[in-house]
């Protein structure tokens, strides 16, 4: 985080009750609204017809921010989903290239333009590439963590999905194979109610994806995603037990998604109005600063200078990316076949 420098020096101290710093707690309030400020701006973008399609984490950002802190950026390999805009942000990826992602351009870091947008991958983050089949990024998690293994190589591996994607095969070979294997892997699932227009209840028996790791013989836990203090908390320790050589962990971060599927549902036909207004009660950006304000950790002027400088770096980098070039055609096939 290089664009927030508020008036004082934050404490690398961790507080008691937060295990975080006040530095940390900064970056995880920047993290949680950089998160959100752009995925506005690029549905404003799509609605402009200036960016084709937006999948955004809106209601998730907590979860997002909180867990990748728990990891070493640089480090530990993560395998995302589509919508872990705010766990890319805290591995390095810049407003800029988040836009540059967006609009599918040349420049691109993750695949210049090539996969939709939100499909993420960098090899110098050890963020891996994923495909639009979800789930699929649950054995690939798994394969390098056994490589780690054998390699007595002390990495961590997370892997995100949906809980509606917890339905698929990958997923449950992966928590088995993993669990056999006693391997770095903390399986991280973001429970945000639906998928696309189904209710958890038409995607699965159960109320916690969590119980569903009991099966395979490993640990797991609830926690409340809309809470960055809180799965920061949770995870981290999880973490650090992989990390020792304890073996996989699954945690389940309760959210909601305040927003449609993506840029092309209506949401109003599928859920209800009391539903939303509800859990935006419990909106993650909100919860954060109510938080910290309240306790003390920060005055409000300082949390109103970090949205300030959030807002700015957000609209700089929609307004640079716009006018970035785009990929040659001549170039779609490269990277495809070997060249001769
Ligand atoms: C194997 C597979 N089936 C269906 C789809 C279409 N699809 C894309 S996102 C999605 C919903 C996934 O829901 P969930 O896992 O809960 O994640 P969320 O979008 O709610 O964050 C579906 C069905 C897909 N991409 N891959
Ligand atoms: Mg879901």
């Amino acid at each position: 985080m290089t664009s927030v420098r508020t008036r004082r020096e934050r404490s690398r101290r961790p507080i008691d009750e937060y295990l975080l710093s006040e530095h940390q707690l900064e970056e995880m309030y920047y993290y949680i609204l950089l998160a959100r400020r752009l995925n506005e701006r690029m549905l404003a973008l799509n609605r402009q017809g200036r960016a084709a399609f937006v999948i955004a984490g809106a209601g998730q950002e907590a979860a997002q921010v909180g867990a990748a802190m728990a990891l070493q950026k640089g480090v530990d390999f993560v395998a995302p989903y589509y919508r872990d805009l705010g766990v890319n942000l805290v591995l390095g990826m810049t407003a800029r290239e988040a836009m540059l992602n967006l609009l599918g351009k040349r420049d691109d870091p993750n695949s210049h333009g090539r996969q939709m947008p939100a499909h993420w991958g960098s090899v110098a983050r050890r963020v891996v590439t994923q495909s639009s089949v979800v789930t699929t990024q649950f054995p690939h998690a798994v394969g390098i963590a056994l490589a780690a293994k054998l390699c007595k190589d002390p990495i961590v591996v997370m892997a995100s999905c949906g809980e509606g994607s917890t339905s698929r095969g990958d997923f449950h070979e992966s928590l088995n194979f993993a669990a056999i294997h006693h391997l770095p892997v903390i399986f991280f699932v973001e429970n945000n109610g639906y998928a696309i227009s189904e209710r958890t209840e038409k995607e699965m028996p159960l109320e916690h994806v969590a119980d569903r790791a009991r099966g395979y013989g490993m640990q797991s836990a609830v926690v409340d995603g809309m809470d960055g203090i809180a799965v920061y908390q949770t995870v981290r320790p999880a973490v650090d037990q992989a990390r020792r050589g304890g073996g996989p962990f699954l945690i389940e971060a309760k959210c909601y998604r305040l927003w449609p599927h993506s840029s092309d549902d209506d949401d109003s036909r599928y859920r209800p109005k009391k539903e939303l207004e509800e859990w935006s009660r419990k909106d993650p950006v909100k919860l954060f600063r109510e938080r910290v304000e309240s306790d003390g950790i920060f005055p409000r002027e300082d949390l109103d200078e970090i949205e300030r400088r959030v807002e700015e770096e957000v609209r700089e980098a929609a307004q640079w990316a716009l006018m970035q070039p785009d990929p040659e055609p001549e170039d779609a096939l490269t990277f495809v076949y070997r060249e001769a």
